[in-house]
């Protein structure tokens, strides 16, 4: 028999295991715990701790999720991210139908240590910019005639929009800026993540509403300004619009700024000389992958920038401008390519560009190694890209 002071005592013990029961992980707690080491880039996320990276519904770099294609559709922002998941242009390996996701997967680190860029002195996160990923564009794979429309409109719809944050004044002069757009609105800037490469297209297009024709800066191993004839045969004219010759009808309808654009990265085979005079006539200049080990990256950043200047400027990125080395996981890899540390740096040394909106694309994440070498090249890069927005408005001072 127990006594009854021995059940009293079990009782009272029940009890208090019962009291702690709500917070009895403190007693896992090492003594040096720090509650929350996370700083949240947005109000009203103070209470995530760091664990938050790996958990959750994941957007880029853990960003707030704005149905800006739906139920948002009045909802405006500085920067946002939306993907284009469609991969039906492809020649080689399918698959960048998955890269918005994987993308998003590999960016979810970008924030951990609060996303502040030491070499461009810039938090993009904190700098003011509202920044959302609006998640993805409604892509058909049945039919790419359709899914090229869908694109466009996507794109288009956020585009239109007006920033959420005024343009301000330039930090030189102290002058108000005044947009650089065609049609004078304060725009927002659109970071697409592919997709293959044909979404440029249809992105040209919307690019095309807002800004008129534009200089492109093109970082990829390929031309991709190839003649439907020499690339894929063109045996219809939907075939005849592809990954390897989106540039070629982008330049026959006039989007592309002619003599002010340029690819980076350049070591593809070609069917011959004639693909150069074709891509002249394209508009493009061309930077070969090579020439870092002459020119280094210091001369690539300048030759960019003398063949930009300041006009308003769209950013593709062909994640295979990256050798395979660094980033396997793409459509048509070819090595004797940039490390991701050349890239990023040459990406810093667009720092003062206008650059009106970017994209990544050729990610497809089947063919990635188990350390998402290329889903978190992508993310890095375009953390680049987002500092470097972060840093330059899209106005001009008045003449
Ligand atoms: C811009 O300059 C005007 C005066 O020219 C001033 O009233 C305004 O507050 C300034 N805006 C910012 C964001 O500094
Ligand atoms: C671009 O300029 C070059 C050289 O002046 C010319 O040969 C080419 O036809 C032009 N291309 C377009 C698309 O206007
Ligand atoms: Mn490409």
């Amino acid at each position: 028999m127990w006594s009854s002071a021995r059940i009293l005592s079990l009782v009272s013990l029940a009890l208090a295991v019962l009291a702690h029961d709500e917070h009895d992980h403190d007693l896992q707690m090492p003594l040096d715990y720090v509650r929350f080491p996370y700083q949240a880039a947005y109000p009203g996320d103070n209470e995530v701790t760091a664990d938050s990276i790996f958990s959750g519904i994941t957007t880029f770099a853990k960003l707030p999720w704005v149905k800006c294609l739906g139920k948002d559709k009045s909802e405006t922002f500085d920067i946002a991210f939306i993907g284009a998941p469609f991969d039906t242009g492809t020649s080689y390996r399918p698959g960048a139908r998955f890269g918005p996701a994987g993308i998003r997967a590999g960016s979810r680190r970008l924030t951990l240590y609060g996303g502040y860029n030491v070499p461009l002195e810039v938090n993009p996160f904190l700098s003011g910019l509202k920044i959302v990923d609006c998640g993805d564009i409604p892509v058909t794979p049945y039919d790419n005639k359709y899914a090229i429309q869908q694109i466009e409109n996507g794109h288009k719809e956020l585009l239109s929009r007006k920033a959420f944050s005024p343009l301000g004044n330039d930090s030189l002069t102290g002058q108000s800026l005044t947009p650089i757009s065609a049609d004078g609105v304060n725009h927002p800037r659109v970071i697409t993540l592919g997709g293959d490469h044909t979404v440029v297209l249809p992105i040209l297009r919307s690019i095309n509403s807002v800004y008129g024709p534009i200089s492109v800066i093109h970082f990829d191993s390929h031309l991709d300004t190839w003649k439907p004839q020499v690339f894929g045969g063109a045996p219809s004219s939907q075939a005849a619009i592809n990954h390897g010759t989106y540039f070629y009808w982008a330049s026959q309808e006039g989007l592309i700024k002619n003599g002010s654009s340029i690819h980076g990265a350049i070591r593809t085979t070609l069917s011959g000389p004639a693909d150069y005079a074709n891509d002249d006539a394209s508009g493009f200049q061309r930077i070969e992958a090579r020439e870092i080990d002459t020119i280094g990256t210091d001369g690539i950043i300048k030759k960019i920038r003398d063949t930009v200047g300041d006009r308003p400027a769209y950013l593709s990125i062909d994640i295979d401008s990256i050798d395979p080395a660094f980033a396997p996981a793409t459509g048509t890899p070819e090595t004797g390519g940039w490390s991701t540390r050349e890239l990023r740096t040459i990406l810093r040394g667009l720092d003062g560009l206008h650059i009106v909106s970017a994209d990544i694309v050729e990610v497809a994440p089947a063919y990635d190694t188990n350390a998402e070498l290329t889903t978190m090249a992508a993310a890095d890069v375009l953390y680049e890209v987002l500092s470097v927005m972060a840093k330059t408005p899209l106005g001009k001072v008045k003449a």
